[in-house]
């Protein structure tokens, strides 16, 4: 059945800043939701704690916001008890790549199939701007006056260094692509993680348009990329000398099995275990409470 996109939208108006890219992102989300006709009674997204997750409520499908950097296995949950939903995992870079970033890695390694929005506005933003891991070291930041001291983690390289089966960047500001983007992650079978570099005029004034146009390129505008050879693609990211950010689908490799499809104790199961656990009564290990 044809899937509106107002079906997704709720009463709640939202709170962001005027500018934030979480409108473009949310926008984009239900616009890839409708398109691939998913009905808002088959999708559950989990939501993380931070600006991002303030979105929890301006989306109409099931629902749960958890604690700041959980998004990741709440949707990896939800998945296994129900393989008939699409299932979305909302998170900050500042949840994903500090508080959250073992469950991104084990779900990238285990391939549950899943897809993952990271929202990348390079700052911790709903607690006022303090530095992420994806802050450009040097930046002043609240707390950091003389500018942030840590080293930068190259955040390509290390999520391509955990052999993920799908990675995308992309830009909030060109909601035509992200859309396109989001409908491809939630197609594949497997981990699907899109890094959505994400315009925060509050905190990360730099980040504008007009930089990322002059910061990025897309990938297929590179002879010879190989998305799907994930050796070749680490090679072309070693060998890389500029600062371009690659936007585009970076790595799409088929072959790798989702995590259900190599249990073994589930071979055969038709059933999804939100049935099967209606079958057993819960009445007599209850009775030890009373
Ligand atoms: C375990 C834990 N650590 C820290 C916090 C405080 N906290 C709440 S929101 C937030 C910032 C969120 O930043 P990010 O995840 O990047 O999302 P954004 O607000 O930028 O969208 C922090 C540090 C918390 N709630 N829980
Ligand atoms: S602080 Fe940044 S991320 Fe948060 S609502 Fe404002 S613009 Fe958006």
């Amino acid at each position: 059945m044809k899937t509106p996109i107002e079906q997704y939208n709720t009463q709640y108006i939202p709170t962001w800043c005027p500018g934030c890219g979480n409108f473009m992102i949310h926008m984009s989300l239900k616009k890839a939701l409708s398109d691939l006709e998913i009905q808002p009674s088959e999708t559950f997204i989990s939501f993380d704690i931070g600006c991002n997750g303030n979105g929890a409520d301006m989306i109409n499908t099931y629902a749960f916001k958890g604690l700041h950097g959980r998004s990741i296995p709440l949707a990896i949950g939800a998945h296994l008890a129900n393989r008939d939903f699409t299932v979305i995992a909302d998170i900050g870079d500042g949840g994903c790549f500090h508080e959250g970033l073992d469950h991104l890695v084990h779900a990238i390694r285990s391939n549950y199939d899943i897809t993952i929005l990271i929202h990348n506005n390079r700052n911790f933003a709903l607690t006022t701007g303090q530095a992420t891991v994806s802050t450009e070291r040097g930046r002043t930041m609240y707390g950091l006056p003389d500018g942030k001291p840590e080293r930068d983690l190259d955040i390509t390289k290390f999520i391509l260094s955990i052999s993920p089966t799908f990675y995308a960047k992309t830009f909030s500001g060109d909601p035509t692509k992200l859309t396109e983007i989001i409908k491809e992650g939630v197609k594949h079978k497997g981990c699907s993680v899109i890094e959505i570099m994400q315009l925060c005029p509050t905190y990360n004034k730099e980040m504008t348009p007009e930089w990322f146009k002059n910061h990025s390129e897309d990938i297929s505008n590179v002879e010879g990329y190989q998305r799907e050879s994930l050796p070749k693609i680490e090679e072309f990211f070693a060998k890389k000398k500029n600062d371009k950010i690659y936007t585009g689908i970076l790595c799409k490799i088929n072959s790798v099995k989702t995590f259900y499809e190599n249990l073994e104790n589930r071979k055969g199961y038709k059933t999804n275990l939100v049935e099967e656990v209606k079958q057993y009564s819960i009445k007599n290990l209850l009775k030890k409470f009373e």
